[in-house]
């Protein structure tokens, strides 16, 4: 096992029709995949506000950002290690997986939103019940950049107050890029918000991001374990 966490399972379903239950986040679907992980510890997000509450050992994760940004590309490269041909998002799709940390085995619920302004009512749904929201945007489109900013703001209205915001730059296999590095965390670190880089397309730092997010929701919730303490 390279990665930091051992990843147990893929699920993967859920549509609109999903949302009638209590929470949109009950009526996810589970199934069984294998899946491949490398990873070096990284960058942390930022300090939460209060202790988050982790109920049934579930980790929920919303990933948010304009259209076409890659968050679909991402969380399919964290699920399945590979390289995925993706369409855009109608609503939002479920994935599920369930990772362990050290002794204990954790569900980790991603929800992967459609960026797409006719979805965002259906997004809306999932703001309040997660734990993590993942901000996406692509580094060679400047206008993406400067929607992080909505994005955010759709997080501080809709959101817990406990939640944890990452924001990832993504596409940067691309040589042409318009957002810096540096412009970026200095945003990120002045709003107190994580910031990571990574290429779907290639698989750069895909797995720490998203490994680094879950430990951060167990470090917020104050979970105790040697693995996340490193
Ligand atoms: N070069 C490059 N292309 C990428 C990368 N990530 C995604 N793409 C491409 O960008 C396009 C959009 O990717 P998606 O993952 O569908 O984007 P999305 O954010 O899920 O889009 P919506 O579902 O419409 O919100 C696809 O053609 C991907 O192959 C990356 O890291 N590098
Ligand atoms: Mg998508």
């Amino acid at each position: 096992m390279k990665g930091l966490f051992r990843k147990l399972g893929l699920t993967s379903g859920g549509s609109e029709a999903d949302l009638e239950g209590e929470s949109p986040y009950d009526n996810v679907i589970t199934s069984t995949a294998p899946l491949t992980s490398t990873t070096n510890g990284a960058q942390m997000a930022k300090t939460q506000k209060e202790l988050v509450q982790i109920d049934n050992d579930t980790i929920k994760v919303l990933i948010v950002g304009d259209s076409g940004t890659g968050k679909t590309s991402l969380i399919k490269n964290y699920t399945t290690g590979k390289k995925n041909v993706t369409r855009p998002t109608v609503g939002v799709e479920f994935i599920q997986r369930n990772i362990e940390v050290g002794e204990k085995s954790y569900k980790c619920q991603f929800v992967d939103s459609a960026g797409q302004d006719i979805f965002q009512s259906i997004t809306q749904k999932f703001y309040h019940g997660s734990h993590a929201v993942v901000i996406v945007y692509d580094v060679t489109k400047p206008d993406t950049w400067h929607n992080v900013r909505k994005w955010l703001k759709n997080v501080q209205e809709h959101g817990s107050e406990s939640v944890i915001v990452n924001v990832i730059g993504n596409k940067i296999d691309i040589q042409a890029r318009h957002i810096t590095t540096e412009e970026a965390k200095e945003y990120c670190d002045k709003v107190d918000l994580g910031y990571f880089e990574c290429s779907a397309e290639v698989g750069t730092n895909v797995e720490n991001t998203f490994d680094e997010t879950v430990v951060h929701v167990l470090k917020a919730a104050g979970v105790k374990n040697p693995i996340i303490e490193k």
